[in-house]
């Protein structure tokens, strides 16, 4: 059996309802059992900065799936849940990215791991040091706190837990 680290974010309403959607479809799927997940967090968009706020969260799933089968589902799951591809960097639905596959590294042309830019970004260091600080990125050869102390407080600062207001929806 093998451990990955899956971050979800979406910033289109209703956000939380396809954050859980996507735990669902995942939870559904034979060879893959979501083990562990992060709290949720609002954070500010980061690449293209001109959108709503996203929430993100990291689960951790047990799978027998291999990397590139795990990508396909992951992308399946994006599809099924209205996921369109307009602006590079732009809103979506849902976005699952594979964060990290056992402590290996993988690089192919539809798939890298561990995900290349998850050490700048506080959205997915946050909720993945909630779930296991000590994890080593065995790119960078570093543990997910001590990349997070190197993280600028500014960036952490866009980075706050989510908690869900009583009578909303959302
Ligand atoms: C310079 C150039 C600095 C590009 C940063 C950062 C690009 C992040 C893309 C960048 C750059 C990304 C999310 C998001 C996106 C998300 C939040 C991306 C891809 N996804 N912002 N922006 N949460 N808060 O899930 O991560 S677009
Ligand atoms: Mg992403
Ligand atoms: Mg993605």
């Amino acid at each position: 059996m093998n451990t990955a680290y899956l971050a979800l974010g979406s910033n289109i309403e209703p956000r939380i309802d396809y954050l859980e959607q996507a735990i669902n479809r995942l939870n559904t799927e034979d060879n893959i059992e979501v083990v562990r997940k992060s709290s949720i967090y609002e954070t500010e968009p980061v690449g293209y900065t001109n959108q709503e706020q996203f929430l993100n969260m990291v689960v951790e799933v047990k799978t027998s799936k291999q990397p590139l089968e795990l990508l396909e589902t992951c992308q399946h799951i994006e599809k099924t849940l209205g996921r369109i591809r307009e602006i590079k960097w732009g809103p979506r639905t849902v976005d699952l990215d594979i964060l990290l596959y056992n402590q290996e590294s993988i690089k192919m042309e539809q798939l890298e791991v561990p995900h290349p830019r998850m050490h700048e970004r506080a959205f997915v260091l946050i909720p993945l040091a909630e779930l296991h600080n000590r994890i080593v990125i065995p790119t960078r050869n570093k543990s997910v706190s001590e990349i997070l102390e190197a993280t600028s407080s500014q960036d952490k600062e866009g980075v706050v837990k989510w908690v869900q207001k009583l009578g909303e929806d959302e």
